[in-house]
């Protein structure tokens, strides 16, 4: 059954020129499809929206100054698993976790620059797409 995602490429995935390494690596995945993507600059409102249920955490608002210090590409994917298959790809969310391979064990080395978001599951998916994309929902 086909899904959609919200994938962002966070700022310092565009500031290091990884744009098309990382959607090309969606891009190769049999039947998914990107069906919306924007270069944009997140405001805080739009941000604690997204991160709303990390408010309070000591990592929060460095957070959302990394996530507003640059635009991000958000892009809308789909197909076939594309929810579980997106985080696959990212790998975990601490990139010397992340297995090499992975975007994010491939890329990454801290926490919080960890060049990609992607929604978690069919829920978060569809509470993100309001926030990014309203008019595709
Ligand atoms: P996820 O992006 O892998 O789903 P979440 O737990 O939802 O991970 O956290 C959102 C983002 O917050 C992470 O991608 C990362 O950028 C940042 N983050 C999470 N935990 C930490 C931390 O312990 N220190 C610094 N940044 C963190």
């Amino acid at each position: 059954m086909s899904e959609r995602t919200l994938v962002l490429l966070k700022p310092d995935a565009v500031r290091r020129g990884l744009i098309g390494e990382i959607i090309g690596r969606i891009e190769r995945k049999a039947g998914w499809t990107i069906s919306a993507l924007e270069l944009r600059s997140l405001d805080q409102a739009t941000l604690e929206q997204h991160y709303g249920e990390h408010q309070g955490k000591p990592f929060y608002e460095p957070l959302v100054a990394f996530m507003a210090s640059g635009p991000v590409v958000a892009l809308v994917v789909e197909g076939e698993r594309v929810i579980e298959g997106v985080r696959a790809l990212a790998g975990p969310t601490d990139p010397i976790a992340a297995a090499p391979g992975s975007i994010r064990g491939d890329f990454g080395v801290i926490v919080r620059e960890n060049l990609i978001h992607a929604s978690d599951s069919a829920e978060s998916a569809e509470r993100e797409l309001k926030i990014f994309f309203p008019s595709a929902v």
